[in-house]
């Protein structure tokens, strides 16, 4: 049996879980905080960083990594395209979403109203905050732009970039750092990404001592 080692904030873990719930991967869970630097997530991954998967002597550590096994071992719900220019594609804006978006917007939010809440009890920086909502505008602006003229970020059918882009967006989404309004190509796509079960799973859960907004799991937000 696989072995997911995660936390619920992780957007790194919730692209992963995503993934294979979407392939139909069987796995359990294993709540960790990489923060505490556990003896057996810095066993497993010496980086000491959330996800990891296990499976006997195999060990899988870093989203992509992950994400790449399971496209070339589970033929069902492939995750990036038939042709070369599709999947360059597909990579491209997955690396946005899992870079750019994670560097400008998810790793501040979850560093100001979830680590200094729960580890050292401080207040977070409005400043911090500010600045994250600002860049977040404009990702969800360059979003809406690839919209206009896709069915899904990277193309005509759902796949890596937009796990990716769901896993940044639903954490800064829980720690109240985005402003969906102006945005309805974003909306509605994320409106569809709401319905799937695999999604709905990974939504449903709270990660203990911050609750989301209101909206944060509502199909119809
Ligand atoms: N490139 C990795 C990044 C993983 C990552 O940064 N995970 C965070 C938690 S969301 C972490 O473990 N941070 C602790 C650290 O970097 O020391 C991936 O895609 O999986």
């Amino acid at each position: 049996m696989w072995r997911l080692h995660q936390f619920t904030l992780c957007p790194f873990s919730r692209a992963v879980r995503f993934g294979l719930l979407e392939k139909g991967v069987v796995f359990e869970l294993v709540d960790c905080l990489p923060w505490e630097r556990g003896e057996t997530l810095t066993r497993l991954n010496p980086a000491a960083q959330t996800p990891v998967l296990e499976n006997g002597s195999l060990v899988l550590a870093d989203s992509t990594t992950i994400l790449e096994y399971f496209d070339e071992t589970v033929e069902k719900a492939p995750l990036v395209g038939a042709g070369a220019a599709e999947r360059a594609e597909a990579r491209r804006v997955a690396q946005w979403f899992r870079e750019k978006f994670y560097a400008e917007v998810t790793a501040p939010l979850m560093r100001e109203r979830m680590w200094k809440r729960l580890v050292v009890r401080d207040m977070p920086d409005g400043r911090v905050i500010r600045e994250a909502a600002r860049a977040c505008e404009a990702h969800l602006q360059y979003a809406e732009t690839l919209l206009m003229e896709r069915r899904w970020l990277a193309g005509p059918t759902f796949g890596l970039a937009d796990i990716h882009a769901a896993a940044q967006l639903s954490v800064a989404d829980y720690l109240a750092g985005v402003d969906w309004a102006g945005h309805g190509q974003v909306k509605q796509w994320y409106q569809a990404l709401k319905s799937r079960p695999a999604f709905r799973v990974i939504l449903g859960e709270r990660m203990e001592g911050i609750r989301p907004p209101a909206h944060y799991d509502d199909p119809d937000f």
